[in-house]
């Protein structure tokens, strides 16, 4: 491995130091004023909740120095004072995000949409563009899930190591500088108790990746104690097998208290060094923290802390024992002069009076501009309002209602729209110009608020990957039918030459190339970087996925079965499907999860839970390719674009026989589209993945028995059907039946919603829509147990025939009575 060298720090002259030192002092005192006063606006009923950094202070501002442009941040709620530290937060944002303001320029980590605390820089330009991240500092949108941030950090820190060891990325110098970046994770001590720190912990340790996590330990989780928190309450101690000896894998750990500052800022330089030069992961548990509010505002921690912990606390407290720490320094010089940071105590006061003045006024001043369009909009309303009631036979209703809405003496957008759109009940009867003006006004209010909190879900790009235009699979004259895995093979072989930014990775995907072989061959070819096995670990083969992809990486993550990815379920619905949304369309990670799954045998084999995910994963495309070439046309998509997707392969389809396309890497299948595999005039079925074959099977009975049916291949669950073509089919055969193998009320339900009700085709039904499903439990194992658990041939042929014969009962005779 190169080893690279940093700068190591200059030293500083006495006035430089001094003058770092009382910048700390003044930061950690705004952080601190900060957490008082949002504590106070929660509870006179400004905010609706709070939680602050409050006696976190110190270790923080160690943090930031060590912390260069380039580097990554996955932490948590309580990193309010690093996040001033570093320049990327200030009162004026604190009290914004604190009332949920819905403007980005104002809350610049999610405009309004996460709690306070929930921190993040942007990675994109207002066009989608990635910005310079080797040059400013990047910090990860926070998730409240505790440990929910460790995952994520495995990848972000895996990245620098890409950087660092791929020739290839090279060119990619606005992303790193030659991987020389660290990923610092921040976690309380009582989330340590959460399975993804451990597995977080473990994985780094085995990647070796530039990881610095710290623990703030304040010894409680809310109101529990560490001892029901962690073995022998200490996570250091029982770490120590991770240590690191001599140039031995492993970690380096450090252990150090809160409120000392000088040994803090020494233990950051240190770690910063090791993990940036040699890629070691470091751990930092760093103790005798405090909460000087308790946890939130929704809770008092003299209710569980004892009188004399209360005491240690305020004696403990970070920025107590620095202002006294401050106050005693001296040392002398060469010269035999003593040097001091402040001359009298008065000095110290001062610059606390004037930090604390800054954060009123940024109050203040955060709570006006969240305000003012508020009550400029209710202005217009109670204008408007009072032109149709004077117009109106229910004036005195009207006048009610507005003088509801004067009352408010600080009203938000719910207070405005509720009262305008209850106005319209008493208006409903009367026709006259004044009310079209309100009707006006509260179409286009709605129209103007609701993206407020709806957009970002999905990218809202023109290179959004619902735009890539299919490119249909060509093939020579001479084209083979081969396993189709080959093709899957074949065409990852072309994607990993032409996209240096693409590896792939999971359990048995390096050296075997996947338990099918579908990258057989590939390690050997593109080398153990870019191809390559991971433990078994699930939730941070995501993490690593998402903190790669943020990174400007185009990693796949393979999860080796359906029914196993619901060890990341976590992961996927809390950090990856929220991700865009969360920063406002400021990040996003363009993660594929590659896993195969339908129509398995087993209870934990039976890759078919689709309905689950889809209720889960909102955000991330969701793809159920009917066979190989689908999946790579898929593949092929999304690495046009920049959106998260789970494809999910056939397991029973790799060794069917498929043609061998000749533009392998170029075609795609469109996504949001469905396919029409089979046209008929009587009755429309719509499936997806391996049920889709049973389903051509017994399409072939009944035709046998005069029923013509049209089938359609779903294939993208998420989105389905951009272009409402099943509706089309059904205006035609006007009968509708949903077949697929998740359990009933599952993907199926789904379905039916989407054609049913937001396509429309309730209107031009002529029999009761119907679904074919498998059992309430889990597939029971073996030939028969499929046979008994999932919708079979026969299940399929009666459950349509059934339809057809309660229409024509005549025609279609009853099969068994
Ligand atoms: C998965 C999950 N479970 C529970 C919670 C509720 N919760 C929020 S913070 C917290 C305690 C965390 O304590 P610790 O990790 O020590 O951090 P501290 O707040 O003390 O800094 C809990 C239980 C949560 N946010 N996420
Ligand atoms: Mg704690």
């Amino acid at each position: 491995m190169i080893k690279k060298t940093v700068e190591s720090p200059k030293k500083l002259s006495f006035l430089e130091f001094k003058n770092e030192v009382l910048k700390d002092y003044k930061t950690a005192i705004v952080s601190r004023e900060c957490s008082l006063l949002g504590r106070r606006e929660v509870l006179t009923g400004k905010a609706k909740f709070g939680i602050f950094g409050g006696g976190k202070e110190v270790p923080q501002l160690a943090m930031a120095k060590a912390f260069k442009k380039g580097d990554w941040r996955s932490g948590y709620y309580r990193d309010q004072t690093f996040m001033m530290a570093i320049g990327e937060y200030n009162p004026r944002h604190f009290f914004s995000s604190l009332y949920a303001h819905p403007d980005i320029a104002a809350d610049s980590f999610s405009a309004g949409r996460q709690m306070n605390g929930h921190f993040a820089t942007h990675s994109l330009d207002e066009d989608g563009s990635w910005k310079n991240l080797k040059d400013q500092y990047n910090v990860s949108s926070d998730i409240s899930p505790t440990s929910g941030q460790m995952p994520r950090l495995l990848g972000l820190a895996e990245a620098s190591k890409k950087f660092r060891k791929l020739e290839g990325l090279d060119k990619e110098n606005i992303l790193s500088d030659q991987g020389n970046e660290i990923a610092w994770g921040t976690i309380g001590n009582a989330s340590t108790s959460e399975g993804p720190f451990f597995e977080t912990i473990n994985a780094a340790g085995v990647l070796k990746v530039p990881m610095v996590i710290s623990i703030w330990d304040d010894e409680y989780g809310i109101s529990v104690h560490s001892k029901y928190q962690t073995t022998k309450e200490s996570i250091s101690e029982i770490l120590k097998g991770f240590q690191r000896d001599g140039d031995g894998d492993g970690y380096e750990i450090f252990v150090v208290n809160g409120w000392n500052y000088t040994q803090l800022v020494d233990v950051y330089t240190k770690a910063a060094k090791i993990a940036r030069e040699d890629h070691v992961p470091v751990l930092i548990h760093v103790k005798e923290l405090t909460q000087p509010q308790g946890h939130s505002t929704s809770g008092s921690h003299e209710r569980y802390k004892s009188k004399e912990r209360l005491a240690w606390e305020k004696e403990h407290d970070c920025i107590a024992k620095m202002r006294e720490w401050i106050l005693n320094f001296e040392l002398e010089d060469q010269d035999g002069e003593v040097l001091k940071f402040v001359e009298n105590e008065q000095e110290l006061k001062d610059l606390e009076k004037e930090a604390k003045t800054e954060v009123r006024k940024a109050k203040t001043d955060s709570w006006r501009a969240f305000l003012e369009p508020m009550l400029k909009e209710r202005k217009e309303l109670l204008a408007l309002l009072e032109k149709a009631a004077k117009k109106s036979e229910n004036e005195i209703f009207l006048e009610k209602l507005k003088r509801e809405l004067e009352a408010i003496d600080e009203p938000i957008r719910k207070n405005i729209l509720t009262i305008g759109r209850r106005s319209l009940i008493y208006l409903r009867n009367e026709e006259f110009k004044e009310k079209e003006l309100l009707q006006n006004w509260l179409k286009d209010y709605m129209q103007l608020q609701q993206p407020k909190y709806s957009t970002h879900l999905y990218s809202e790009l023109d290179s959004k990957v619902t735009n890539v235009s299919e490119v249909e699979a060509e093939y020579d004259d001479e084209a083979e039918d081969v396993d189709a895995r080959l093709i899957l093979r074949d065409n990852f072989d072309v994607l990993l030459g032409k996209h240096q930014k693409i590896m792939i990775f999971g359990e048995d995907s390096g050296k075997i190339g996947d338990v099918n072989q579908g990258l057989e061959g590939l390690q050997e070819k593109h080398g153990k970087e870019r191809v390559y096995d991971t433990g078994i670990r699930e939730a941070t083969i995501i993490g690593q996925g998402i903190g790669m992809a943020m990174r400007g990486l185009r990693p796949i993550a393979e999860i080796q079965y359906l029914d196993y990815i619901f060890y990341a379920t976590q992961v996927l619905t809390d950090d990856l499907a929220t991700l865009r949304y969360r920063t406002f369309g400021k990040q996003v990670a363009p993660l594929i999860i590659r896993t195969r799954g339908h129509r398995l045998e087993g209870i934990w084999h039976s890759g078919s839970q689709m309905g689950s995910l889809i209720n889960l994963v909102r955000g991330v495309y969701l793809l159920v390719p009917r066979n190989m070439t689908k999946a790579a046309g898929f593949y092929n998509a999304l690495i046009q674009s920049d959106e998260p997707a789970i494809v999910v392969e056939n397991l029973n389809g790799y060794r069917l026989k498929e043609r061998m396309p000749v533009n392998l890497g170029e075609f795609t299948t469109p996504i949001g589209v469905v396919e029409t595999v089979k046209e008929g005039n009587d009755i429309t079925l719509v499936s997806y993945g391996s049920t889709l074959r049973l389903v051509e099977e017994a399409s072939k009975d009944l035709s046998q028995v005069g029923i013509d049916a049209e089938i359609i291949d779903a294939q993208s669950l998420l989105p389905f059907d951009i272009e409402n073509e099943v509706l089309e089919s059904v205006r035609k055969t006007n009968r509708l039946v949903v077949i697929d193998e998740d359990i009933p009320g599952g993907a199926s339900a789904y379905l039916l919603e989407e054609i049913v009700n937001k396509q429309g085709a309730y209107n031009y039904l002529d029999s009761k829509p119907t679904t074919i499903t498998a059992q309430a439990h889990r597939p029971a194992y073996g030939t028969d147990g499929d046979y008994f658990s999932k919708p079979s041939v026969n299940d399929i042929f009666e459950g349509v025939y059934k339809v057809m014969q309660e229409s024509d009962p005549a025609k279609f005779k009853s099969l068994y009575f």
